[in-house]
């Protein structure tokens, strides 16, 4: 089984709206700008679009606003990185930085749930 394999077994596709920003540019920090986003879990990466109708036009180029690949990224709870309620954060190999937030209890944990599995599954292949 590879990991696309795997994605497709257990269903991680998800998508709606998550409220984001970027910490840190290959290890450098960066001043903070939350933004919502239209958020895409496709399996091997999370994408961000301004909103749905941009994703369903997303062969058009200029509608994604940004992609994280998910290989070997890390997914944890922060209580110290902000003071918004229901924040995770990211870090991919190459040392970028993300906080992730909805007010939603459950919508943040269904995507923490979903990241960590989709983190898990692409594991070291
Ligand atoms: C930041 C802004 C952010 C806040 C951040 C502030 O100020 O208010 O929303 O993060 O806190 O510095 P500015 O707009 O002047 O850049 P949270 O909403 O996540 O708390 P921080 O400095 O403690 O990260």
């Amino acid at each position: 089984e590879n990991a696309v394999t795997k994605n497709i077994l257990v269903n991680l596709n998800k998508e709606g709206f998550l409220n984001k920003t970027k910490i840190a540019d290959r290890g450098k920090k960066l001043r903070k700008n939350w933004v919502t986003s239209y958020t895409v879990l496709s399996g091997l990466k999370l994408e961000f679009y301004k909103d749905a109708k941009d994703q369903a036009a997303s062969n058009l180029k200029s509608s994604k606003l940004e992609c994280i690949d998910l290989h070997g990224a890390s997914i944890e709870w922060t209580n110290e990185k902000s003071s918004r309620k229901n924040v995770f954060q990211i870090t991919t190999l190459s040392g970028n930085e993300f906080l992730f937030q909805s007010d939603a209890d459950i919508t943040v944990q269904e995507w923490f749930r979903a990241i960590r599995n989709t983190i898990d599954s692409l594991g070291t292949e």
